[in-house]
């Protein structure tokens, strides 16, 4: 949920990012951790990028999401201000991809971490479940709302399990 009391920043470098973010703003809903979402450019609105990275711990924020495509500084100045926890998410782009993305937020030198997870929109799952799973830490209904959601995947896949011949049948092939 959108929250003024937001834990979780998720941060974009463009709204083109919007789209493979929805993901991650769903399993926010769904754990009820209150976020705020912002678009704010490494290279574009720098300024802007340092006053957040700066001002996020005084403001109550606990975990930065950072996603951004192409030369994706975006993780690595927002780690460089401050030290909590940032998780980059590498953004799919032209023409690379998303592989010039990916190698940009994860090969932070060392002494400013990253924590990269997967590049696009299964990168923006990951991340809202990694900061979920950071914050549980210190939250016992939220980590148990993390077992019921990897029970609730464990019950789909062998539900797949239990039926995937029969449709393979189905295919006539
Ligand atoms: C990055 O450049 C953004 O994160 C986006 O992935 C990419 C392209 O941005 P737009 O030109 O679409 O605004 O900073």
């Amino acid at each position: 949920m959108e929250d003024s009391k937001a834990t979780v920043a998720v941060i974009m470098g463009s709204d083109s990012d919007l789209p493979n973010l929805k993901g991650a703003f769903s399993i926010l809903n769904d754990l009820s951790i209150p976020y705020t979402a912002r678009v704010i450019s490494a290279h574009r609105t720098p300024a802007v990028a340092l006053d957040f990275a700066q001002n996020a711990e005084k403001n109550g924020l606990k975990i930065l999401i950072c996603a951004a495509g192409m030369a994706a500084h975006l993780a690595g100045v927002m780690a460089s201000h401050t030290t909590l926890p940032v998780i980059g998410i590498p953004m799919p782009c032209e023409p690379f991809n998303g592989f010039d993305s990916l190698l940009s937020t994860v090969q932070m030198p060392p002494g400013i971490p990253v924590a990269t997870v997967t590049a696009g929109k299964a990168g923006a799952k990951n991340a809202a479940l990694y900061a979920a799973q950071i914050l549980s830490l210190s939250d016992k209904e939220l980590s148990e709302k993390l077992k019921t959601f990897r029970a609730e995947q464990t019950a789909k896949v062998k539900k797949a399990d239990s039926s995937i011949n029969n449709r393979i049948k189905e295919l006539n092939v």
